[in-house]
């Protein structure tokens, strides 16, 4: 089948889902379809990548973390950019005006942090509109998502929302926690830890029958049907996103903050800015930094006395690898063991492996193979 094939079928199976009365009785028919276009449409995510390969920006990740800024067009993400970092990307008064991918490096709090300027999204960017997959694919591997909306235009949100969730990008939402386990034979059996009220164990049977013949599954959360499918797809992305409201300077306090209430509201992270005129971007740099949830660590060469005035900056969940792989190949290559002192050491002086996660203010020392 090819993929012009398959998207007709996932259209066939939307208007099915259209047009089926929701109820108890439908449901779990209804449960498979989604299933099913869930497995189709990462089919054809996944051809559809591999046959662009090549065609995505050329950025390389560097710093502590990578940010970017997505956005409709000329909402004012170039201009926030330059104002947040030492890049100089083209401001202009029409849409369009960011055509690549353009890097920026924003210091704070001793942490280098790059944030992503990248071209306007538009509503079927999903679909590869303007450089919408180009776009989807360069921020499937940062660390955060500064969504940036136009104060005049909230309806924003939900559109671009929509676009990063048909990409298989899942904000702020931890991985579903189901373990799925596959056997030889005796079909599918379910046991959820948790009390189930949003799908019963027959509707998770015949979703997860969409992907496997056999197999245990344990469901450890309260989950939802999308979450459930979303169980079962390999290339979902979960990253952490927070809201923008920009060119605050346009609107009046008092819509302002009806604004930002609504969108707390509906779960959101957000931060009024101006970025024309530097309002706000204190309290975002801050906000930046607390989201990508640094952590340092204190290197403390062999025999020698800990370097307490430069820690190493790196993420919560990050291991003794990370560190090895920031600072030199030969760390990785020739690596023996580590020992690390302080809060994720389990006694005084730990001796620990690469998987070994560190803490905030770790003292560690690596030792490697002369
Ligand atoms: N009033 C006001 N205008 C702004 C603000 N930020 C940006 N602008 C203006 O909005 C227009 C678009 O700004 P850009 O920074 O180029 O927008 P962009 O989102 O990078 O646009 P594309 O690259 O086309 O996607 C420019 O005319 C900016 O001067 C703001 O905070 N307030
Ligand atoms: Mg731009």
């Amino acid at each position: 089948m090819d993929t012009s094939e398959i998207e007709k079928q996932i259209k066939d199976i939307e208007d099915e889902i259209f047009n089926t009365q929701k109820n108890k009785a439908t449901e779990h028919h209804i449960g498979k379809l989604k299933a099913k276009i869930a497995r189709l449409r990462s089919e054809v995510e996944k051809r559809k990548s591999a046959g662009g390969k090549g065609k995505g920006f050329a950025i390389k990740k560097q710093g502590d973390a990578t940010v970017a800024l997505i956005g409709f067009p000329s909402i004012g993400k170039s201009t926030l950019l330059n104002k947040l970092t030492d890049a100089k990307s083209r401001i202009g008064a029409y849409e369009f005006t960011t055509l690549d991918a353009i890097p920026g490096m924003m210091k704070y709090n001793g942490a280098n942090i790059q944030i992503l300027d990248l071209p306007g999204l538009i509503s079927g960017a999903a679909e590869g509109k303007g450089r919408g997959r180009e776009v989807l694919s360069a921020i499937r591997n940062v660390d955060l998502i500064l969504f940036m909306i136009d104060a005049q235009h909230e309806d924003h949100l939900n559109l671009m929302a929509d676009e990063l969730h048909k990409a298989g990008l899942r904000l702020n939402q931890k991985q579903p926690d189901v373990v799925v386990k596959k056997t030889g034979q005796g079909g599918i059996s379910i046991n959820a830890t948790k009390k189930l009220t949003h799908i019963n164990e027959d509707i998770a049977k015949s979703i997860a029958s969409e992907y496997v013949i056999n197999a245990d599954i344990i469901i450890r959360e309260n989950i939802t049907e999308d979450r459930f499918i979303d169980a079962f797809i390999q290339n979902r992305i979960y990253v952490p996103a927070i809201v923008l409201i920009n060119k605050t300077d346009l609107i009046s306090e008092k819509k302002l903050q009806s604004k930002i209430k609504h969108i707390k509201d509906k779960g959101w992270i957000v931060i009024p800015i101006s970025a024309k005129d530097g309002k706000g971007l204190n309290k975002l740099r801050e906000l930046i930094f607390s989201e990508l949830s640094f952590i340092r660590v204190y290197m403390k060469p062999v025999g020698k006395a800990a370097d307490m005035d430069e820690p190493l900056i790196l993420r919560k969940g990050d291991t003794v690898e990370t560190v090895c792989r920031k600072l030199h190949r030969e760390f990785q290559d020739k690596f023996r063991y580590a020992t690390v002192s302080g809060p994720s050491a389990k006694h005084e002086i730990q001796k620990v492996g690469l998987d070994h996660v560190l803490k905030d203010e770790d003292i560690l020392t690596i030792v490697i193979t002369r």
